[in-house]
């Protein structure tokens, strides 16, 4: 067994979460305090690689935070998940996902969250490759 990477099954993308628009606010003002969230595990409450910060009583947050992820063959989705923050249990706004290893060129991607079948909000953000240098 060996424990070095193959990174010609990895590859390294950048994304920008740039901004959602929510339909529907969660918080009893009819507002929700929204922060992003990417997992590679589509289980909602489960693991997750970054958040945004989170943007206090709105539902057009703008948050432009950018990260670089690995993906890999085996892993390929990411699952992006909009929450309220709450003082307790925050809640769950709706999620998009996508195949980020399919990515070879910088997208700008303008698409639905999704609550089980029901359109919660829009999210937009952009994917890019980056070449994983060999050195
Ligand atoms: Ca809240």
């Amino acid at each position: 067994m060996t424990k070095e990477k193959d990174h010609s099954q990895h590859k390294r993308v950048k994304i920008n979460i740039l901004s959602a628009d929510l339909y529907e606010g969660t918080d009893p003002n009819g507002m929700s305090d929204p922060y992003c969230r990417i997992g590679k595990d589509g289980k909602i409450g489960k693991k997750w690689i970054t958040k945004t910060k989170v943007i206090q009583r709105t539902l057009k947050p703008n948050w432009n935070e950018e990260e670089l992820f690995y993906v890999s063959a085996k892993k390929q989705k990411l699952y992006f998940e909009v929450w309220d923050r709450d003082p307790y249990f925050d809640d769950y706004m709706g999620t998009f996902e996508i195949n980020a290893y399919e990515c070879d060129k910088y997208v700008c991607h303008d698409v639905d969250l999704k609550k089980g079948s029901k359109v919660t909000g829009r999210l937009l953000f952009s994917i890019s490759p980056l070449h994983v240098s060999p050195f």
